[in-house]
Protein backbone atom coordinates (compact mmCIF):
# COMPACT_ATOMS: atom_id res chain seq x y z
CA UNK A 1 0.00 0.00 0.00
CA UNK A 2 1.08 3.52 -0.54
CA UNK A 3 -0.74 5.75 1.18
CA UNK A 4 -3.86 5.96 3.39
CA UNK A 5 -5.41 6.72 0.00
CA UNK A 6 -3.77 5.27 -2.94
CA UNK A 7 -2.82 1.77 -2.99
CA UNK A 8 0.01 2.21 -5.44
CA UNK A 9 2.36 5.03 -6.09
CA UNK A 10 1.65 5.40 -9.59
CA UNK A 11 -1.72 6.39 -9.33
CA UNK A 12 -0.85 9.49 -9.12
CA UNK A 13 2.23 10.01 -11.07
CA UNK A 14 2.45 13.04 -12.82
CA UNK A 15 0.92 13.57 -16.39
CA UNK A 16 4.29 13.86 -17.66
CA UNK A 17 5.65 10.74 -16.20
CA UNK A 18 3.17 8.95 -17.12
CA UNK A 19 3.22 9.53 -20.86
CA UNK A 20 7.21 8.51 -20.80
CA UNK A 21 6.77 5.72 -18.73
CA UNK A 22 3.35 4.44 -21.10
CA UNK A 23 6.22 5.21 -24.51
CA UNK A 24 8.79 3.01 -22.78
CA UNK A 25 6.78 0.28 -22.41
CA UNK A 26 5.14 0.70 -25.65
CA UNK A 27 8.17 0.49 -27.09
CA UNK A 28 9.00 -2.73 -25.10
CA UNK A 29 5.34 -4.37 -26.02
CA UNK A 30 5.43 -3.44 -29.63
CA UNK A 31 8.97 -5.13 -29.84
CA UNK A 32 8.26 -8.27 -27.81
CA UNK A 33 4.88 -9.24 -29.84
CA UNK A 34 7.06 -8.78 -33.12
CA UNK A 35 10.00 -10.65 -31.97
CA UNK A 36 7.65 -13.63 -30.33
CA UNK A 37 4.43 -13.60 -32.04
CA UNK A 38 4.61 -15.08 -35.86
CA UNK A 39 1.30 -13.42 -36.26
CA UNK A 40 2.31 -9.67 -35.39
CA UNK A 41 5.39 -9.86 -37.11
CA UNK A 42 3.58 -10.88 -39.99
CA UNK A 43 0.70 -8.18 -39.47
CA UNK A 44 3.75 -5.75 -38.98
CA UNK A 45 5.45 -6.32 -42.41
CA UNK A 46 2.03 -6.24 -44.44
CA UNK A 47 1.63 -3.02 -43.27
CA UNK A 48 5.73 -1.86 -43.51
CA UNK A 49 6.21 -1.06 -40.06
CA UNK A 50 8.76 -2.13 -37.37
CA UNK A 51 9.40 -1.83 -34.30
CA UNK A 52 12.20 0.35 -34.74
CA UNK A 53 9.62 3.23 -35.86
CA UNK A 54 7.68 3.80 -32.71
CA UNK A 55 9.85 6.51 -31.25
CA UNK A 56 7.42 8.87 -29.72
CA UNK A 57 3.97 8.09 -28.32
CA UNK A 58 1.65 9.20 -31.39
CA UNK A 59 3.39 6.41 -33.40
CA UNK A 60 1.04 4.23 -32.13
CA UNK A 61 -1.45 5.23 -34.99
CA UNK A 62 1.74 3.46 -36.94
CA UNK A 63 0.73 -0.27 -36.39
CA UNK A 64 -2.00 -2.51 -37.38
CA UNK A 65 -4.85 -3.26 -35.49
CA UNK A 66 -5.92 -6.37 -33.52
CA UNK A 67 -9.84 -7.67 -33.39
CA UNK A 68 -11.60 -10.61 -31.92
CA UNK A 69 -11.44 -12.40 -35.39
CA UNK A 70 -8.06 -12.54 -34.53
CA UNK A 71 -8.42 -14.82 -31.55
CA UNK A 72 -10.36 -17.05 -34.00
CA UNK A 73 -8.16 -17.79 -36.27
CA UNK A 74 -5.02 -18.26 -33.62
CA UNK A 75 -7.13 -20.85 -31.17
CA UNK A 76 -6.13 -21.87 -28.78
CA UNK A 77 -2.72 -19.88 -28.07
CA UNK A 78 -1.41 -18.69 -31.40
CA UNK A 79 -1.17 -15.23 -29.95
CA UNK A 80 0.99 -15.56 -27.00
CA UNK A 81 4.39 -14.24 -26.90
CA UNK A 82 5.87 -16.97 -24.46
CA UNK A 83 6.34 -20.76 -24.03
CA UNK A 84 3.28 -22.84 -22.62
CA UNK A 85 5.67 -23.50 -19.45
CA UNK A 86 5.72 -19.82 -18.60
CA UNK A 87 1.93 -19.61 -18.54
CA UNK A 88 0.62 -20.04 -15.04
CA UNK A 89 -3.19 -19.45 -15.64
CA UNK A 90 -5.65 -19.65 -19.06
CA UNK A 91 -8.93 -18.26 -19.41
CA UNK A 92 -11.63 -17.81 -21.63
CA UNK A 93 -14.38 -15.72 -22.77
CA UNK A 94 -17.07 -16.99 -25.08
CA UNK A 95 -18.06 -14.64 -27.57
CA UNK A 96 -22.23 -15.33 -28.82
CA UNK A 97 -21.01 -18.02 -31.09
CA UNK A 98 -17.58 -19.89 -32.40
CA UNK A 99 -14.47 -20.58 -30.58
CA UNK A 100 -13.61 -18.52 -27.43
CA UNK A 101 -11.11 -16.20 -26.90
CA UNK A 102 -8.16 -17.74 -24.78
CA UNK A 103 -6.04 -15.89 -22.69
CA UNK A 104 -3.69 -16.53 -20.85
CA UNK A 105 -1.30 -15.27 -18.15
CA UNK A 106 2.36 -15.17 -16.77
CA UNK A 107 3.63 -14.85 -13.03
CA UNK A 108 4.16 -11.39 -13.96
CA UNK A 109 0.61 -11.13 -15.63
CA UNK A 110 -1.13 -12.01 -12.57
CA UNK A 111 0.87 -9.87 -10.03
CA UNK A 112 0.19 -6.72 -12.00
CA UNK A 113 -3.60 -8.05 -12.62
CA UNK A 114 -4.14 -8.52 -8.70
CA UNK A 115 -2.93 -4.90 -8.27
CA UNK A 116 -4.51 -3.30 -10.49
CA UNK A 117 -8.17 -4.78 -9.16
CA UNK A 118 -6.78 -3.42 -5.61
CA UNK A 119 -6.15 -0.03 -6.84
CA UNK A 120 -10.08 -0.11 -7.92
CA UNK A 121 -11.29 -1.96 -4.78
CA UNK A 122 -8.89 0.22 -2.45
CA UNK A 123 -10.05 3.67 -4.60
CA UNK A 124 -13.38 3.10 -3.73
CA UNK A 125 -13.25 2.25 -0.03
CA UNK A 126 -12.35 -1.48 0.32
CA UNK A 127 -10.19 -2.39 3.38
CA UNK A 128 -8.86 -4.90 5.75
CA UNK A 129 -11.79 -4.83 8.10
CA UNK A 130 -13.74 -5.50 4.92
CA UNK A 131 -15.79 -8.81 4.06
CA UNK A 132 -15.94 -9.04 0.51
CA UNK A 133 -18.86 -11.36 -1.17
CA UNK A 134 -18.19 -12.38 -4.40
CA UNK A 135 -21.19 -13.25 -6.76
CA UNK A 136 -19.92 -13.80 -10.28
CA UNK A 137 -19.13 -16.70 -11.46
CA UNK A 138 -15.30 -18.28 -10.49
CA UNK A 139 -14.47 -20.60 -13.42
CA UNK A 140 -13.60 -19.13 -16.62
CA UNK A 141 -14.57 -15.81 -16.50
CA UNK A 142 -12.31 -13.34 -15.10
CA UNK A 143 -14.62 -11.74 -12.76
CA UNK A 144 -14.58 -14.59 -10.01
CA UNK A 145 -11.26 -14.94 -9.61
CA UNK A 146 -9.98 -11.52 -10.55
CA UNK A 147 -11.69 -10.00 -7.34
CA UNK A 148 -10.60 -12.76 -5.51
CA UNK A 149 -7.09 -12.59 -5.47
CA UNK A 150 -7.52 -8.49 -5.34
CA UNK A 151 -9.35 -8.56 -1.91
CA UNK A 152 -7.16 -10.96 -0.18
CA UNK A 153 -4.22 -8.66 -1.23
CA UNK A 154 -5.85 -6.18 0.27
CA UNK A 155 -6.55 -8.23 3.19
CA UNK A 156 -10.66 -8.31 3.30
CA UNK A 157 -12.13 -11.42 4.40
CA UNK A 158 -12.99 -13.15 1.21
CA UNK A 159 -16.81 -15.33 0.52
CA UNK A 160 -16.27 -17.34 -2.42
CA UNK A 161 -19.95 -17.11 -3.20
CA UNK A 162 -19.68 -17.63 -6.74
CA UNK A 163 -23.32 -17.45 -8.62
CA UNK A 164 -26.91 -18.48 -7.95
CA UNK A 165 -28.28 -19.61 -4.46
CA UNK A 166 -30.10 -16.38 -4.24
CA UNK A 167 -31.52 -16.42 -0.56
CA UNK A 168 -28.55 -18.17 0.46
CA UNK A 169 -26.63 -15.46 -0.84
CA UNK A 170 -28.43 -13.23 1.25
CA UNK A 171 -28.70 -15.32 4.42
CA UNK A 172 -24.67 -15.18 4.12
CA UNK A 173 -24.66 -11.10 3.65
CA UNK A 174 -26.40 -10.83 6.61
CA UNK A 175 -24.80 -13.81 9.30
CA UNK A 176 -21.11 -12.94 8.02
CA UNK A 177 -21.41 -9.26 8.20
CA UNK A 178 -20.88 -8.81 4.54
CA UNK A 179 -19.93 -5.26 3.98
CA UNK A 180 -19.24 -5.30 0.37
CA UNK A 181 -20.23 -7.10 -3.04
CA UNK A 182 -19.58 -7.65 -6.11
CA UNK A 183 -21.95 -8.65 -8.74
CA UNK A 184 -23.13 -7.84 -12.30
CA UNK A 185 -25.43 -5.29 -12.13
CA UNK A 186 -28.55 -7.79 -13.35
CA UNK A 187 -27.67 -10.11 -10.99
CA UNK A 188 -27.58 -7.19 -8.13
CA UNK A 189 -30.70 -6.22 -9.29
CA UNK A 190 -32.25 -10.33 -8.96
CA UNK A 191 -30.64 -10.26 -5.73
CA UNK A 192 -32.25 -6.79 -4.20
CA UNK A 193 -35.46 -8.16 -5.90
CA UNK A 194 -35.63 -11.68 -3.92
CA UNK A 195 -34.16 -9.40 -0.73
CA UNK A 196 -37.63 -7.52 -0.90
CA UNK A 197 -39.55 -10.77 -1.17
CA UNK A 198 -37.87 -12.12 1.84
CA UNK A 199 -38.60 -8.72 3.50
CA UNK A 200 -35.13 -8.04 3.60
CA UNK A 201 -34.51 -3.70 4.68
CA UNK A 202 -31.67 -2.69 3.09
CA UNK A 203 -30.46 -1.26 6.91
CA UNK A 204 -30.65 -4.89 7.96
CA UNK A 205 -27.18 -5.70 6.28
CA UNK A 206 -24.03 -4.15 6.77
CA UNK A 207 -23.32 -3.28 3.25
CA UNK A 208 -21.95 -0.23 2.50
CA UNK A 209 -20.32 -0.68 -1.27
CA UNK A 210 -20.82 -2.37 -4.20
CA UNK A 211 -19.10 -3.26 -7.21
CA UNK A 212 -20.65 -3.92 -10.30
CA UNK A 213 -19.64 -4.36 -13.83
CA UNK A 214 -19.34 -6.96 -16.89
CA UNK A 215 -22.28 -5.25 -18.80
CA UNK A 216 -23.62 -2.08 -19.50
CA UNK A 217 -26.16 -0.11 -16.40
CA UNK A 218 -27.18 3.39 -16.07
CA UNK A 219 -26.88 5.67 -13.78
CA UNK A 220 -30.81 5.02 -13.00
CA UNK A 221 -30.08 1.34 -12.14
CA UNK A 222 -27.54 2.61 -9.79
CA UNK A 223 -30.13 4.63 -7.83
CA UNK A 224 -32.23 1.40 -7.14
CA UNK A 225 -29.14 -0.52 -6.43
CA UNK A 226 -27.83 2.33 -4.17
CA UNK A 227 -31.37 2.59 -2.48
CA UNK A 228 -32.13 -0.89 -2.01
CA UNK A 229 -28.76 -1.74 -0.51
CA UNK A 230 -28.23 0.83 1.01
CA UNK A 231 -24.55 1.25 -0.57
CA UNK A 232 -22.63 3.25 -3.05
CA UNK A 233 -22.43 1.64 -6.06
CA UNK A 234 -19.29 1.79 -8.31
CA UNK A 235 -19.14 1.37 -12.24
CA UNK A 236 -16.57 -1.57 -12.75
CA UNK A 237 -14.86 -2.28 -16.60
CA UNK A 238 -12.51 -4.88 -18.14
CA UNK A 239 -12.22 -7.46 -20.30
CA UNK A 240 -10.94 -10.89 -20.96
CA UNK A 241 -8.56 -9.79 -23.38
CA UNK A 242 -7.28 -7.07 -21.34
CA UNK A 243 -6.33 -9.49 -17.74
CA UNK A 244 -10.48 -8.82 -16.75
CA UNK A 245 -11.66 -6.43 -14.59
CA UNK A 246 -9.67 -3.87 -13.26
CA UNK A 247 -9.12 -2.06 -16.78
CA UNK A 248 -10.99 1.32 -15.81
CA UNK A 249 -13.16 1.64 -12.36
CA UNK A 250 -15.30 4.73 -11.02
CA UNK A 251 -13.09 6.60 -8.16
CA UNK A 252 -15.68 8.20 -5.25
CA UNK A 253 -16.63 10.86 -7.27
CA UNK A 254 -18.69 8.50 -9.43
CA UNK A 255 -18.34 10.03 -12.90
CA UNK A 256 -15.92 8.43 -15.07
CA UNK A 257 -13.93 5.58 -14.96
CA UNK A 258 -10.35 5.91 -14.34
CA UNK A 259 -8.09 3.82 -16.74
CA UNK A 260 -5.05 2.72 -15.96
CA UNK A 261 -2.78 4.38 -18.38
CA UNK A 262 0.38 2.86 -16.84
CA UNK A 263 -0.60 -0.37 -18.16
CA UNK A 264 -2.75 0.68 -21.28
CA UNK A 265 -2.64 2.63 -23.86
CA UNK A 266 -5.88 4.19 -24.55
CA UNK A 267 -7.65 5.13 -28.33
CA UNK A 268 -10.77 5.89 -29.64
CA UNK A 269 -11.03 5.49 -33.01
CA UNK A 270 -14.14 6.22 -35.69
CA UNK A 271 -15.71 3.44 -38.01
CA UNK A 272 -12.89 3.75 -40.13
CA UNK A 273 -10.26 3.39 -37.33
CA UNK A 274 -9.14 6.97 -37.83
CA UNK A 275 -8.86 9.07 -34.07
CA UNK A 276 -12.01 10.73 -32.72
CA UNK A 277 -11.62 14.29 -31.89
CA UNK A 278 -10.82 15.44 -28.34
CA UNK A 279 -13.67 14.44 -26.53
CA UNK A 280 -15.77 12.29 -29.07
CA UNK A 281 -16.95 8.89 -28.78
CA UNK A 282 -15.94 6.38 -30.35
CA UNK A 283 -14.58 2.51 -30.20
CA UNK A 284 -12.40 1.84 -27.09
CA UNK A 285 -9.23 0.85 -28.59
CA UNK A 286 -6.70 -0.50 -25.94
CA UNK A 287 -3.07 -1.70 -26.66
CA UNK A 288 -1.73 -3.17 -22.79
CA UNK A 289 1.71 -2.20 -22.34
CA UNK A 290 2.89 -4.87 -19.66
CA UNK A 291 1.32 -8.05 -20.80
CA UNK A 292 3.98 -10.81 -21.19
CA UNK A 293 1.59 -13.67 -22.05
CA UNK A 294 -0.76 -11.91 -24.37
CA UNK A 295 0.68 -8.59 -25.71
CA UNK A 296 -2.39 -7.20 -28.13
CA UNK A 297 -1.85 -4.06 -30.71
CA UNK A 298 -4.09 -1.46 -30.76
CA UNK A 299 -7.03 -4.46 -29.59
CA UNK A 300 -10.54 -3.44 -31.10
CA UNK A 301 -12.56 -4.12 -27.74
CA UNK A 302 -16.22 -2.61 -29.92
CA UNK A 303 -17.22 -0.94 -26.77
CA UNK A 304 -18.52 2.78 -26.92
CA UNK A 305 -17.32 5.24 -25.07
CA UNK A 306 -15.41 8.61 -24.96
CA UNK A 307 -12.28 9.83 -22.73
CA UNK A 308 -13.31 13.06 -19.90
CA UNK A 309 -9.97 14.17 -19.58
CA UNK A 310 -10.59 16.98 -16.92
CA UNK A 311 -8.65 16.43 -13.34
CA UNK A 312 -10.15 15.16 -10.86
CA UNK A 313 -10.37 15.65 -6.95
CA UNK A 314 -9.22 12.27 -6.21
CA UNK A 315 -6.12 13.14 -7.06
CA UNK A 316 -5.33 10.20 -9.38
CA UNK A 317 -3.91 11.42 -12.86
CA UNK A 318 -4.94 8.26 -15.06
CA UNK A 319 -7.78 9.66 -17.67
CA UNK A 320 -11.56 9.13 -17.00
CA UNK A 321 -13.58 7.35 -19.74
CA UNK A 322 -17.47 7.95 -19.73
CA UNK A 323 -19.05 4.50 -18.53
CA UNK A 324 -19.71 1.99 -21.72
CA UNK A 325 -22.72 3.77 -23.75
CA UNK A 326 -22.83 0.34 -25.08
CA UNK A 327 -20.99 -2.45 -27.84
CA UNK A 328 -20.80 -1.48 -30.98
CA UNK A 329 -22.22 -4.97 -31.62
CA UNK A 330 -24.84 -4.61 -29.73
CA UNK A 331 -26.07 -1.46 -31.58
CA UNK A 332 -29.63 -1.60 -32.51
CA UNK A 333 -30.68 0.19 -35.42
CA UNK A 334 -34.36 0.13 -36.51
CA UNK A 335 -35.46 2.74 -38.93
CA UNK A 336 -32.15 4.35 -38.90
CA UNK A 337 -32.03 5.47 -35.75
CA UNK A 338 -29.18 3.79 -33.47
CA UNK A 339 -30.30 2.53 -29.90
CA UNK A 340 -28.09 1.08 -27.35
CA UNK A 341 -29.71 -1.34 -25.03
CA UNK A 342 -28.79 0.95 -21.97
CA UNK A 343 -30.61 4.10 -23.20
CA UNK A 344 -33.87 2.12 -22.74
CA UNK A 345 -32.56 1.28 -19.17
CA UNK A 346 -31.98 4.28 -18.69
CA UNK A 347 -34.96 6.03 -19.32
CA UNK A 348 -36.79 2.74 -17.56
CA UNK A 349 -35.36 2.46 -14.53
CA UNK A 350 -36.72 6.49 -14.17
CA UNK A 351 -39.68 5.79 -13.90
CA UNK A 352 -40.82 4.80 -10.24
CA UNK A 353 -43.92 2.31 -11.48
CA UNK A 354 -41.45 0.54 -13.47
CA UNK A 355 -40.05 -2.78 -12.36
CA UNK A 356 -36.75 -4.05 -12.38
CA UNK A 357 -36.33 -5.97 -15.52
CA UNK A 358 -37.28 -5.46 -19.01
CA UNK A 359 -36.87 -7.24 -22.25
CA UNK A 360 -36.63 -5.82 -25.82
CA UNK A 361 -38.17 -7.63 -29.04
CA UNK A 362 -37.18 -6.92 -32.51
CA UNK A 363 -39.28 -7.56 -35.30
CA UNK A 364 -39.79 -6.77 -38.86
CA UNK A 365 -43.59 -5.73 -39.91
CA UNK A 366 -43.31 -6.06 -43.98
CA UNK A 367 -40.24 -3.60 -44.38
CA UNK A 368 -40.52 -1.91 -41.29
CA UNK A 369 -38.60 -2.69 -38.08
CA UNK A 370 -40.78 -2.74 -35.08
CA UNK A 371 -39.38 -2.34 -31.46
CA UNK A 372 -41.09 -4.06 -28.48
CA UNK A 373 -40.01 -3.15 -25.04
CA UNK A 374 -41.29 -5.76 -22.44
CA UNK A 375 -41.57 -3.99 -19.07
CA UNK A 376 -42.44 -5.53 -16.03
CA UNK A 377 -44.44 -3.31 -13.63
CA UNK A 378 -43.85 -2.73 -9.78
CA UNK A 379 -46.48 -4.72 -7.94
CA UNK A 380 -47.71 -1.36 -5.94
CA UNK A 381 -48.48 0.05 -9.74
CA UNK A 382 -50.45 -2.85 -10.49
CA UNK A 383 -53.79 -1.90 -9.59
CA UNK A 384 -55.87 -3.68 -11.79
CA UNK A 385 -57.42 -0.99 -13.31
CA UNK A 386 -57.25 -0.98 -16.85
CA UNK A 387 -56.94 3.53 -17.06
CA UNK A 388 -53.93 3.13 -14.60
CA UNK A 389 -52.76 0.38 -17.02
CA UNK A 390 -53.15 2.42 -20.12
CA UNK A 391 -51.80 5.70 -18.11
CA UNK A 392 -48.61 4.08 -17.33
CA UNK A 393 -48.21 2.52 -20.80
CA UNK A 394 -48.18 5.80 -22.59
CA UNK A 395 -46.11 7.45 -19.98
CA UNK A 396 -43.32 4.85 -20.73
CA UNK A 397 -43.90 5.23 -24.43
CA UNK A 398 -43.26 9.07 -24.38
CA UNK A 399 -40.32 9.12 -22.19
CA UNK A 400 -38.68 6.01 -24.43
CA UNK A 401 -39.77 8.48 -27.53
CA UNK A 402 -38.16 11.68 -26.05
CA UNK A 403 -34.76 9.83 -25.29
CA UNK A 404 -35.15 8.14 -28.36
CA UNK A 405 -36.60 9.32 -30.99
CA UNK A 406 -38.60 6.31 -31.77
CA UNK A 407 -42.07 5.13 -31.31
CA UNK A 408 -41.47 2.13 -29.45
CA UNK A 409 -44.33 -0.67 -28.80
CA UNK A 410 -44.91 -0.74 -25.21
CA UNK A 411 -46.12 -4.10 -22.95
CA UNK A 412 -46.48 -4.42 -19.41
CA UNK A 413 -46.11 -8.10 -17.77
CA UNK A 414 -46.38 -8.88 -14.09
CA UNK A 415 -43.49 -9.25 -11.65
CA UNK A 416 -41.45 -12.40 -12.73
CA UNK A 417 -42.22 -12.62 -16.47
CA UNK A 418 -39.31 -11.98 -17.77
CA UNK A 419 -36.15 -13.96 -17.14
CA UNK A 420 -33.68 -13.45 -14.31
CA UNK A 421 -29.60 -13.67 -15.26
CA UNK A 422 -27.17 -14.68 -12.50
CA UNK A 423 -24.37 -13.30 -14.67
CA UNK A 424 -24.74 -11.43 -17.95
CA UNK A 425 -28.01 -10.32 -18.73
CA UNK A 426 -29.37 -11.16 -22.54
CA UNK A 427 -31.95 -8.09 -22.75
CA UNK A 428 -32.34 -7.61 -26.59
CA UNK A 429 -34.19 -9.98 -29.09
CA UNK A 430 -33.63 -9.53 -32.23
CA UNK A 431 -36.37 -11.23 -34.38
CA UNK A 432 -36.16 -9.66 -37.47
CA UNK A 433 -33.82 -12.57 -39.22
CA UNK A 434 -36.35 -15.48 -38.30
CA UNK A 435 -39.40 -13.77 -39.82
O1 LIG B 1 -16.70 -8.95 -18.28
C1 LIG B 1 -14.54 -8.73 -17.24
C2 LIG B 1 -15.17 -8.13 -16.04
C3 LIG B 1 -15.46 -8.92 -14.95
C4 LIG B 1 -15.43 -6.77 -15.97
C5 LIG B 1 -16.02 -8.38 -13.83
C6 LIG B 1 -15.99 -6.21 -14.84
C7 LIG B 1 -16.30 -7.01 -13.77
P1 LIG B 1 -15.58 -10.40 -20.63
O2 LIG B 1 -16.49 -11.47 -20.21
O3 LIG B 1 -14.48 -10.71 -21.57
O4 LIG B 1 -14.88 -9.73 -19.40
O5 LIG B 1 -16.49 -9.26 -21.27
C8 LIG B 1 -15.96 -8.04 -21.64
O6 LIG B 1 -18.07 -6.93 -21.24
O7 LIG B 1 -15.86 -5.74 -23.79
C9 LIG B 1 -17.79 -4.96 -22.49
O8 LIG B 1 -18.51 -5.10 -23.68
C10 LIG B 1 -18.56 -5.60 -21.35
N1 LIG B 1 -18.31 -4.87 -20.09
C11 LIG B 1 -17.45 -5.18 -19.13
N2 LIG B 1 -17.54 -4.28 -18.11
C12 LIG B 1 -18.49 -3.38 -18.47
C13 LIG B 1 -19.06 -2.21 -17.87
C14 LIG B 1 -15.50 -9.14 -18.34
N3 LIG B 1 -18.70 -1.78 -16.66
C15 LIG B 1 -17.03 -7.15 -22.21
N4 LIG B 1 -19.99 -1.53 -18.59
C16 LIG B 1 -16.52 -5.77 -22.53
C17 LIG B 1 -20.38 -1.94 -19.79
C18 LIG B 1 -18.98 -3.75 -19.76
N5 LIG B 1 -19.91 -3.04 -20.40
Amino acid sequence: MYSDKYWQKEEVLPKKELEDLQLKRLKWVVRHAYDNVAFFRQRFKERGVHPDDIRKREDITKLPFTTKEDFKVNYPFGLFAVPKQKIIRIHTSSGTSGKPKVVGYTARDLENWINMVARCMYMVGVRSKDVFQNMVSYTFFTGGLGFHYAAERIGAMVVPAGTGNTERQIRYMIDFGTTVIHATPSYAMHIKEVAESLKIKPDETGLRIGCFGAEPWSNNTRKRLEDAFNIKAFDSYGLSEMNGPGVAFECEEQNGLHIWADHYFIEIVDKNGEAVSEGEKGELVLTPLTKEALPLIRYKTGDVTFVMDDECSCGRTHPKIHRILGRADDMIVVRGINVFPSQIEHVLMQIPEVGDHFQVLITRNGSLDEITVKVEMRDEAFTGELSDFKRIQSKVQRELYKELGLRTNVELVERGTIERFVLKAKRVVDLRDEI
